[in-house]
């Protein structure tokens, strides 16, 4: 044996270095230690198991706001999801809560007690619409993202905001004042024409554009380098159309699509079965973590759907982790929204089976395995 390459090979098993394990990201060179641990981990988990996630889940729930440790996934199985998915939509205005009404402050202490637990945090965006000034859901006129860009009437604005979402992101951190890594979802379900920035509202090149300009302020004009980053569509049919919008393998870390069951049982796992077996061969292909971002059957009204419907589906593809929407509960319209049910719901039972069964991880699993670190 070459004497160097002898002296690599030491090397690499004196400090447990595994040949797949990387030392910076694709899209960040200079990702904090912690940011590249929790990707090389979710990588590695991958193979274990799929980490239930919740937007919202330390809040509140169905009946209940902010009520310390409290959480409806914990009231029904006994154990917090692995991930907790929180929103940002508001800070661009400089409000003190979010479009959930959820406070920022309150927000961050989520955020930290979660790190702290060994949980994964992703944050999604739903922010305005900088042209108008109206909400993230009005889609005209078409020219928001020109203008936002360099040189369009708006840009400095836009940069104003991403230096909120910068100061933000840099307020959290752990106990030894490491920043806390956090997914970065901005522009999801971007196939889609609900929002400003996706579907028929722009074109691929202006959207991809803008990701890549979000990306490159918040890491090179903000040195913001503790966010993985994770593109997601709606519902797609095809790796062309799934890739259409997509950025670049040096902009995506997860890749993903948000899911929600509106017809048969059967239907919604045709669909998610399809899309993650386009996603399972996109990830490959391109080296990124596949996640199923969002996903949800508004008021489970079946008692079994978990075990029956989404376990199976899940458990035939590669998928880092499944993240429930939130329980708003009560509307004002008198209907109720809610995505993981609370105690004494039908699918209650179910769920705890779905939860307790060896391919979902929940937190305790997840803080064994310590996934910022090495
Ligand atoms: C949507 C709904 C809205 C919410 C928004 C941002 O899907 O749940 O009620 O305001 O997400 O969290």
């Amino acid at each position: 044996m070459h004497k160097t390459f002898a002296f690599v090979i030491v090397i690499m098993v004196l400090f447990d270095c595994s040949v797949s394990a990387q030392t910076s990201l694709s899209c960040d060179k200079n990702a904090t230690q912690e940011t590249v641990h929790l990707y090389n981990n979710l990588k590695k988990l991958l193979l274990n198991g799929v980490m239930l996630g919740h937007q919202d889940d330390m809040a509140y729930g169905v009946g209940w706001k902010y009520e310390k440790g409290r959480s409806d996934i914990k009231d029904v199985t006994g154990d917090y999801p692995a991930v907790m998915g929180f929103e940002m939509g508001g800070i661009e205005l400089d409000h003190a809560v979010n479009l959930d009404s959820v406070p920022f402050d309150k927000m961050r202490s989520f955020i930290r007690d979660a790190y702290q637990h060994g949980c994964v945090i992703t944050i999604s965006w739903h922010l305005n619409n900088p042209l108008t000034g109206k909400s993230a859901w009005d889609p005209s006129p078409k020219e928001t993202i020109e203008s936002i860009l360099p040189g369009g009437e708006k840009n400095e604005l836009y940069n104003s905001w991403l230096d909120k979402v910068a100061t933000f992101f840099q307020s959290l951190k752990g106990s030894n004042g490491e920043f806390i890594p956090v997914i970065f979802r901005p522009f999801h379900e971007l196939n889609g024409s609900w929002f400003w920035w996706g579907g028929k509202n722009c074109t691929p090149a202006e959207i991809i554009q803008l990701y890549q300009y979000t990306e490159k302020y918040l890491k090179e004009v903000k040195n913001v380098h503790h966010l993985l980053y994770a593109f997601n569509t709606d519902k797609f049919y095809s790796a062309t159309e799934f890739l259409e919008r997509y950025p670049g393998d040096d902009y995506a870390d997860i890749i993903g699509f948000d899911i929600y069951q509106r017809g048969s049982n059967e239907t919604f796992m045709q669909n998610a079965g399809e899309m993650l077996g386009h996603l399972d061969s996109i990830a490959t292909a391109h080296n990124k973590i596949p996640a199923l971002t969002e996903f949800g059957y508004v008021g489970l009204p079946d008692s079994s759907w978990w075990t029956n419907v989404l376990l199976p589906v899940l458990k035939s593809h590669n998928v880092s982790y499944a993240l429930a929407w939130r329980n708003a509960g009560l509307k004002h319209d008198g209907s109720s929204e809610f995505y993981v049910p609370y105690q004494g719901q039908v699918s209650a039972g179910d769920f705890k089976k779905f939860c307790d069964d060896e391919k979902i991880l929940m937190q305790q699993d997840v803080a064994k395995e310590k996934l910022y670190k090495r």
